[in-house]
């Protein structure tokens, strides 16, 4: 070191250090202390509710030349957690994902602390072995006895490495020679089913038009009738389909699609089945509701994302494929300065080239984590009791005043309703009566964000104005919580 004493450096970066390490433990304490546990108590808020423009006053979110202290820090990190949403709180019912499992966050965070890229064995090596290990576990939970799998950054992408490996199954000159040297590629999914197939088709230059929503009948599932009309009607035209997405949980009604017919079909047509089970891929673990993925495991592939249903904290998504070789042979592009043939050890370790992504982070952990510490048996109870709090909540409602059921009986945890308050109950026959409906959900909505009481989402789909679709996932809620939401429900519809 140019002009410097060996030992001022030395004392320079102790000196570094314990500011570091001071500073690390402050900031770990707050996190322990005023973060994980005591914003998912219940007498907390869900949400502490700013405007946009509140936000940009109360933080100075611009990064700026000058370097601030760590006490400025520490007060950053209270105002980032106190205006961002408690998903860990027991009344977070909105999204698909909430609460947090301590052995889940212990694993995220072993993770960031050690920083890996899980591309080779040489940089992730305990990354890569568990890699394997938890994808061919999930990979014989859905009943192959053999293929590959990879973790991805959402279900969305998993989505679209099913589109990748259909297409290169059928066609393994699109690999080089793209999308010009094949037939006009076409293929299929409901129309409740998640919109990334769509936006991945369009994405992969397949083009969303490509993408064709088959009907759904009154329980939203796939109408099997409507699928194999227009795989035939695309074949007269000239088209050659490819791939069905089935959907196992559909995004807002829970739905699973009956997978032997669409399987039958499938095969008759030489065409791939992929099953997005994102959401209801959970169930796989339960003796008792596996049964709803019934013929999962005549699929070609599969998206599970374990941070939904197995609650693992965000994001833990995979996509798993029966075909062994598929991911890399359709992937891989051998780059020398990385995936060198000629190392010390077993290259076949080195995994990521089967990936589009590079850098990767080690989303393996944090699951593998929850799954020793709890077991496959741990993940059953946890399953096991979502449905019955899910079912407990249906019956209560069922009976109750003012809430009318958008689905009779739905099959995943997630439930749809509309509240409907006193003053539009017995209105059914107005002709405005949808449109006052309609506006119902929003306002609700305001209310318990801005008082901070809950958090429950509500969309139109197709025909059906406004409806709220409340969503259980957190095993640390029980039957009390469930009147509690119906009690809010009343409360904030009261006028
Ligand atoms: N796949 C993301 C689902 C988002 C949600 O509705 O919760």
């Amino acid at each position: 070191v140019a002009g410097e004493k060996i030992e001022e450096v030395l004392f320079q970066s102790l000196t570094d250090r314990s500011k570091h390490e001071d500073f690390l433990r402050r900031a770990v304490d707050f996190l322990m202390e005023r973060v994980v546990f005591a914003r998912s108590n219940r007498s907390s808020k869900v949400v502490e509710w700013a405007a946009p423009e509140d936000i940009k006053k109360i933080i100075d979110l611009k990064p700026r030349e000058e370097a601030v202290s760590h006490e400025q820090l520490l007060t950053f990190m209270a105002d980032v957690a106190r205006y961002s949403v408690n998903t860990a709180h027991p009344y977070f019912v909105n999204q698909l994902f909430s609460s947090v499992d301590p052995y889940g966050l212990i694993g995220q965070w072993l993770t960031d602390a050690l920083n890996p890229s899980v591309y080779t064995f040489e940089v992730a090596p305990v990354f890569t072995l568990m890699e394997e290990e938890v994808l061919k576990e999930m990979r014989k939970i859905v009943g192959w006895a053999d293929g590959d799998g990879i973790f991805c950054p959402g279900g969305s992408i998993s989505n679209g490495y099913a589109i990748s490996c259909a297409r290169f199954h059928k066609f393994p000159q699109i690999k080089t020679k793209g999308v010009y040297s094949v037939p006009n590629l076409i293929l299929f999914t409901s129309e409740l089913a998640h919109y990334s197939t769509k936006k991945l088709s369009s994405f992969m230059g397949i083009g969303s038009d490509n993408c064709v929503t088959v009907k759904t009948d009154k329980y939203g599932k796939m109408d099997v009738i409507d699928l194999e009309t227009k795989i035939t009607g695309a074949i007269k035209k000239g088209s050659s389909p490819f791939m069905v997405t089935a959907t196992s949980g559909t995004t807002v009604f829970g739905a699973f699609d009956p997978l032997i017919p669409i399987s039958t079909i499938c095969k008759k047509y030489g065409i791939w089945l992929h099953v997005d089970a994102a959401w209801g891929g959970g169930a796989l673990m339960s003796r008792k509701h596996r049964h709803l993925l019934k013929g999962i495991e005549l699929a070609d592939s599969v998206t599970w994302n374990p941070h939904k249903l197995l609650a693992a904290p965000q994001q833990c998504s995979t996509f798993l494929t029966r075909h062994k070789n598929l991911l890399a042979q359709g992937h891989s592009s051998n780059a020398q300065y990385l995936f060198q043939k000629d190392k010390f050890y077993d290259t076949s370790y080195d995994t990521g080239d089967k990936h589009i992504q590079c850098g990767r982070r080690a989303d393996v952990l944090k699951f593998w984590f929850m799954w020793k510490a709890k077991g496959s048996e741990g993940f059953e109870k946890h399953i096991d009791k979502l449905f019955d709090n899910a079912d407990y909540f249906l019956q209560h409602i069922r009976l109750r005043e003012g809430f009318k059921l958008v689905l009779d009986k739905p099959e995943c945890t997630n439930i749809m309703f509309w509240y409907v308050p006193r003053c539009l109950r017995g209105s059914e026959n107005d002709p405005d009566y949808n449109e006052r409906l309609h506006k119902v959900a929003p306002k609700i909505k305001e209310k318990m964000i801005k008082e901070g009481s809950m958090m429950v989402t509500y969309q139109p789909q197709g025909t059906l104005v406004n409806f709220f679709r409340i969503v259980f996932q957190n095993s640390a809620l029980d039957h009390n919580d469930m009147v509690y939401f119906a009690n809010e429900f009343d409360r904030l519809g009261s006028d």
